[in-house]
């Protein structure tokens, strides 16, 4: 069957990289294809927003240098939360230097990425080799690279060949390159004559999804989950401002209850697009 209409579950049999398989097994067991992206600068807000989302979640996404307060303990109690609420981590570091360093940012530094993160992602702005960087250093420990192949601002230049070129850097990296940041399937784009996508399965990750908002004022532009779900054929729904609010998830039951609706909400577009 096509990809659009497989079950998450069927689709963990079509990878071998191990960051996709935990993905897409986690999303399953916990029928949830919502990723929470936690972007405050205080240890405790981060910490306590996760406890309270990560029944609903399958994915934490993480800007950890925008934390004010870091020590190498917020790792610790990161991943205690991982196993205790059963989500994936994705540090998005938005990678975009030469290989070597890549390897380094990846590998090294303040907060050793490779070290926790299962999914990173980069720009395919550098080429190939951005991919050989971080795959030295990722590939060893089991991790997966997504490629932003395009972006949610408005006036993004991440659009048409550049686009094309980033989904034929992920062709021929399958092993690491588990799938884009876009906002639509990327099946058959970049393909040259001759080539075809039939036995491909990039995974879909799509940021700037809101419900009660169109935009933020600084270029972000939101779409609802059936748009990104249904409607453009992703595979997990990214949210930040729309579950922890304007005030840092202050009120954990606020923000309870908006990471429950966006799980439905993602969720029954996702049903509705096998058919079940
Ligand atoms: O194109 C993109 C790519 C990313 S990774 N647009 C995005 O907004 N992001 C990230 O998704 C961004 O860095 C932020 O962490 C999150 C969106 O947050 P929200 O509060 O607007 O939902």
């Amino acid at each position: 069957a096509s990809i659009l209409k497989q079950t998450y579950s069927q689709r963990a049999a079509n990878h071998t990289n191990p960051a996709a398989k935990a993905l897409l097994e986690t999303i399953e067991r916990k029928r949830s294809n919502l990723c929470v992206s936690v972007d405050v600068t205080q240890k405790a807000d981060f910490l306590r927003i996760i406890d309270v989302v990560g029944p609903y979640i399958c994915l934490v996404k993480t800007h950890v240098d925008v934390i004010e307060d870091f020590d190498y303990s917020l790792v610790e109690q990161l991943q205690e939360l991982s196993v205790k609420h059963d989500f994936q981590i994705f540090e998005d570091r938005k990678f975009a230097d030469i290989g070597n360093t890549v390897a380094l940012q990846y590998s090294s530094g303040v907060y050793k990425i490779a070290q926790w993160s299962h999914i990173t992602n980069a720009h395919p702005v550098p080429g190939p080799s951005i991919i050989t960087g971080l795959s030295s250093v990722g590939l060893p420990l089991g991790r997966g690279l997504l490629l932003l192949a395009e972006m949610s601002t408005k006036g993004s230049l991440a659009v048409g060949s550049y686009t094309e070129e980033a989904v034929r850097m992920a062709r021929a990296n399958r092993d690491f390159v588990i799938g884009f940041i876009a906002q639509r399937r990327m099946d058959g784009i970049g393909l040259r004559d001759g080539e075809s996508s039939v036995g491909e399965d990039f995974l879909v990750l799509t940021p700037g999804v809101g419900l009660d908002v169109k935009g933020d004022g600084m270029g972000q532009q939101y779409r609802t989950p059936r748009e990104v779900v249904l409607e453009s054929g992703c595979d997990v729904i990214i949210v930040g401002r729309g579950i922890y609010g304007k005030d840092n998830g202050a009120n954990p039951e606020a923000v309870r209850a908006q990471a429950e609706r966006y799980r439905e909400e993602g969720w029954k577009a996702y049903q509705e697009r096998i058919g079940s």
